[in-house]
């Protein structure tokens, strides 16, 4: 097999990089380990920036985004049993973010994909990348568990392959820096059939500890609560789950969160993350294979469907004009929106949990950083240029 560009991973920014390539006249083919059932269940992002949902749009993949999607030009900030509306569209000249499910973008990068005569091969095993260091760099994979091994011949390969991948491990150790941080702290996450409590998301700071109220539907909402990482999902039962998100998300003036069925629950833990350089030789790495965030920013998704934005532009430059510049840049282009990206994440993010390592200075300033967001244009400005998308520089 042969290609332009081989491209491991059918994730967001493997997806999103397909697209981007085909549109510039550019051949590329996505190696994915998963089945197609499972990259399209598996729930996870549901925050789109708003320069996100314009591409999809732009890329002819935004029908039904705007159908079922929920578009939120605001967000709700709570502690102190208080609510305080953040209203981004006011302080962004408009902007707003888009509610709409990570699977469910998947599935129309999916299909239009497909359509458009690309080749996705789902369900590969032993992924390998070979001479990346070379002028012809290749991919070996079987096709299924006891398929034979088969070689895709490419001009560049990029590991769009997620945090436990292969990309990311194919620049040499001496070669790259790992920054690591990883919180006390875990998101224990459900999924309940419950109607619309509040008309935007909720972030919460309370005693407890942190909760974020978040939507899927009118009648399927997300919600999420700090946990320990190390929990055990089966000593959450319904019931300790329920009372953990009333303790956390109520207000002291009558507001109630409404329950429902809990379809789907799970923890994860919360990690920063970012190697450097992201590129080597004819290798280049993209999305959670080169940085993660914690959820608290809403980030993940977005700063990979942006690290694959400048890839398409650089290889695009190459195959037209064979200018290699912005293809050298790669990496130092990406890593600028990538640590803005990890500073709002931890900033979010150490502002809104409960820390039992920190001090009770500590504590303080984070709710005078809340109350800096309340009473502070510039300060609200700057959360909400955050949570849309800044500008690309
Ligand atoms: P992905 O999505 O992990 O995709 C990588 C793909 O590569 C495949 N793969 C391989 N394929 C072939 N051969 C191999 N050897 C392979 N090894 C791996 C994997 O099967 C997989 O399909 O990475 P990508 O594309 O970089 O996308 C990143 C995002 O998925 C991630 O950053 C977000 O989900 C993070 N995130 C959020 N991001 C947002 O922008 N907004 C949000 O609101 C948001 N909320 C979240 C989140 C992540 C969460 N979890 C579960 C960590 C909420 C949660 C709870
Ligand atoms: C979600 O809906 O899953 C979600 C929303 C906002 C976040 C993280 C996750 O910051």
């Amino acid at each position: 097999m042969r290609t332009q560009v081989g491209i491991i991973g059918a994730g967001p920014a493997g997806l999103f990089l397909a697209h981007l390539l085909h549109r510039a006249g550019i051949a590329a083919v996505n190696l994915e380990a998963r089945s197609r059932a499972d990259v399209e269940g598996t729930v996870r992002a549901g925050v789109l920036e708003h320069w996100v949902t314009a591409l999809m749009h732009e890329l002819g993949l935004g029908e039904r985004m705007a159908r079922e999607g929920h578009f939120h030009d605001g967000i709700s900030l709570q502690w102190d049993r208080r609510r305080h509306h953040v209203d981004i569209g006011a302080l962004t000249d408009g902007k707003r973010v888009t509610v709409y499910p990570q699977h469910e973008v998947l599935k129309d990068l999916i299909v239009k994909r497909l359509g458009d005569g690309g080749e996705i091969v789902f369900g590969v095993g032993g992924t390998t990348i070979h001479g990346v260091d070379t002028g012809q760099p290749s991919l070996s994979f079987r096709r299924d568990r006891d398929g034979n091994q088969e070689v895709l011949h490419c001009d560049y390969v990029v590991g769009a392959d997620g945090f436990h991948g292969p990309g990311r491990q194919a620049i040499p150790p001496s070669l790259r820096t790992e920054y690591q941080k990883v919180y006390p702290f875990g998101w224990l996450g459900i999924l309940t059939k419950a109607p619309l409590s509040w008309h935007e998301l909720i972030y919460a700071n309370q005693d407890e500890g942190f909760a974020l109220l978040s939507t899927r539907s009118p009648d399927m909402q997300r919600m999420y609560v700090q946990c320990d990482p190390a929990d055990d999902i089966a000593n959450w039962s319904d019931a300790r789950i329920w009372h953990a998100l009333h303790a956390r998300l109520e207000t002291g003036d009558g507001w109630r969160l409404q329950e429902g069925e809990i379809l789907q629950k799970g923890i994860i833990p919360l990690r920063s993350f970012v190697c450097e350089p992201m590129q080597h030789g004819r290798l280049f790495i993209a999305g959670d294979a080169a940085h993660i965030v914690p959820p608290t920013g809403a980030k993940g998704l977005n700063l990979a469907v942006a690290d694959v934005l400048v890839l398409s532009r650089a290889l695009e430059a190459k195959y037209r004009r064979n200018d290699q510049a912005a293809l050298d840049r790669y990496s130092e282009t990406c890593l600028r929106r990538v640590w803005k990206g990890e500073r709002f994440s931890w900033y979010m993010t150490t502002m809104l949990h409960r820390n039992e390592a920190e001090t009770d200075f500590e504590r303080r300033i984070h709710f005078a950083d809340l109350d800096l967001v309340r009473t502070s244009r510039a300060a609200a400005m700057s959360l909400a240029e955050n949570y849309v998308g800044l500008p690309f520089d």
